[in-house]
């Protein structure tokens, strides 16, 4: 999720990313549990840093989740008739799409969805190339806010696409409300394909958010770096260090960056003050049974319809629908 790099562009998107950014920074670290948002973490360096998680020998669910495309691609969308519309919110560089696509019919328009012009502007050039007849059409916004689709594009059949349990991110309450706002976005008789992570062994998940190799760490932290150039913030790197514990009553994991030492740092001519051990929390990470996410995507209106998984129950992808009317009162 890189920033737009056109000029103009930039200097408007600069001011209102950062305003954005500097509010909730400050928020987050007055709270009495100091916090940041986990969606900031996806700078260049960020992004590239999750890149490389997502080959982690202990980083399961990305190619977990990809072997279960891959299995039931077919299954999946096989059903999505001519003229019907593929809608991925987040969709970033794309990648996992292709094996979708892959499956899918020449007729079918692609409607890629992220805040990154250039993210988007980079992917539509390859899968041009590589689907010459595929309808590429990104809109550029944040998926979490109302959206509506081109003119010509609204009363197409659409199937939307929510892979690497992205989802996880959200407390279950807020979960079910982003779904709400998918489906009312995507409208009438619609389907969803969503990547969930699932609930397992918690040494497999605690060791998938602290890998050997340290990467997971410099992602964590990287937020700071990223506060420090975008925000003037003085954060030294080496005063904090990451920790990644399961918490099995919510089933969720949950990042931190505890302060090593007693220190001061500001922040947009704010100084916040860390005690020894004190942390910032910068992301949950909920984990699910299949029967409790089925349950999350009724309360937000979508009826639950398969699931795949792998054989080993890591990961599952489900396919919810929405439906046809209006429900209760008309
Ligand atoms: C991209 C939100 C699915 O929660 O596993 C990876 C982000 N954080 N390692 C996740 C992440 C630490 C990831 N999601």
């Amino acid at each position: 999720m890189r920033r737009a790099q056109t000029l103009a562009k930039a200097h408007l998107d600069l001011g209102e990313v950062e305003d954005e950014f500097a509010s909730s920074v400050i928020e987050g670290l007055s709270n009495a549990q100091k916090s940041l948002p986990c969606r900031y973490f996806y700078d260049a360096r960020g992004s590239a840093l999750f890149e490389d998680i997502t080959r982690l020998p202990e980083y399961y669910p990305t190619r977990t989740e990809t072997q279960i495309l891959m299995d039931y691609a077919d299954d999946m969308v096989g059903s999505v008739g001519d003229g019907g519309l593929l809608v991925e919110f987040g969709s970033g560089s794309s990648l996992k799409t292709e094996i979708l696509l892959d499956h899918l019919g020449s007729s079918v328009a692609y409607v890629p969805i992220d805040v990154s012009e250039t993210a988007l502007a980079d992917a539509k050039a390859r899968l041009m190339r590589r689907y010459p007849s595929l309808d590429v059409r990104p809109i550029v916004a944040d998926f979490s806010h109302a959206l509506t689709f081109p003119a010509d594009l609204a009363a197409r059949e659409k199937t939307g696409f929510f892979p690497g349990s992205t989802i996880g991110n959200l407390a279950p309450q807020e979960a079910a409300s982003l779904l709400t706002v998918f489906g009312r976005a995507l409208g009438r008789s619609s389907r969803l394909i969503i990547g969930v992570d699932l609930k397992k062994d918690p040494r497999r998940l605690i060791d998938a958010y602290n890998d050997q190799a340290g990467i997971t760490a410099a992602f964590n932290l990287n937020l700071l770096r990223r506060i420090n150039r975008e925000l003037g913030a003085n954060f030294d790197e080496q005063g904090f260090r990451h920790r990644a514990i399961y918490d099995p009553a919510k089933g969720r994991i949950e990042m931190h960056l505890v302060s090593r030492h007693d220190q001061q740092v500001s922040v947009c001519g704010r100084t916040f003050h860390f005690s020894a051990g004190e942390s910032i929390h910068t992301e949950n990470s909920y984990k699910y049974a299949l029967e409790q996410f089925r349950e999350v995507a009724r309360a937000s209106g979508w009826r639950p319809a398969r699931v795949w998984t792998d054989t080993r129950e890591q990961f599952s992808v489900h396919e919810l629908i929405w439906p046809k009317a209006g429900r209760g009162c008309a």
